[in-house]
């Protein structure tokens, strides 16, 4: 279980272990529409989790799990989203034109709809917060990697191509940025039941 794995669409390749404990659970494609029109695929992704916290979490989940497979798995995603588990989402870039401006309003309109689904109100200070991180002189070019990682106490820690550029406390904004990639709207559906039976194999193993 350690080779690495492909997004067909893309061939972009994910490392199946990072930072020696985490493993990949799932991998998808983020894609959006320009002008109305055309799909572009401007990166794909991957989603870890710490082994040995996923499996102590999931063992201790107050209550169980229902009885229901399909139940069963969301609980064991939202369970994965809402606790102190140790995760990362690599994006491999595969959109070679992205300007910091465009990743800027992406980013406002995706994670902003997600505090307010979570927070209640549209959090601009925390937006901003986050987006202030990225200085107009990065440059993101086909191939980059971005790394969003949830770090114990909630701490999401931002690196591109290894670099970190910042990091921000924030339970919010970490449940939010989760949501995008495994929620129940996430960017692409396979990733997010690839995530699910990879959780439902660990707690029945
Ligand atoms: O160049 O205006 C354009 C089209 C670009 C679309 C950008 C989508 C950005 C998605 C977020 C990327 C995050 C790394
Ligand atoms: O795809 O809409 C989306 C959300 C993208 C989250 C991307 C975070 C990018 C952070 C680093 C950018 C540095 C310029």
């Amino acid at each position: 279980n350690s080779a690495p794995v492909t997004e067909s669409r893309t061939g972009m390749s994910f490392p199946s272990v990072l930072k020696e404990s985490q493993q990949l659970l799932g991998i998808g494609l983020r894609k959006k529409a320009i002008f109305g029109l055309k799909n572009i695929d401007v990166y794909a992704f991957g989603v870890y989790a710490d082994d040995g916290d996923v499996k102590k979490c999931l063992a201790q989940k107050q209550g169980g799990y229902s009885d229901s497979e399909l139940k069963q798995k969301e609980e064991l995603r939202d369970h994965l989203m809402e606790n102190d588990i140790r995760m990362t989402v690599r994006l491999q870039i595969v959109y070679g034109r992205l300007s910091i401006g465009s990743v800027r309003n992406a980013f406002e309109e995706s994670v902003g709809s997600r505090l307010l689904k979570f927070g209640g109100y549209d959090n601009k200070e925390l937006l901003h917060r986050f987006t202030s991180q990225f200085k107009d002189d990065i440059k993101i070019p086909r191939g980059s990697i971005i790394e969003l990682s949830r770090d114990h106490d909630y701490i999401l820690h931002t690196t591109i191509d290894g670099k970190e550029v910042g990091s921000i406390q924030s339970k919010l904004l970490c449940r939010s940025i989760l949501d995008l990639y495994i929620g129940d709207e996430s960017f692409d559906q396979k990733a997010k039941e690839d995530v699910e039976s990879n959780l439902a194999s660990l707690l029945h193993k």
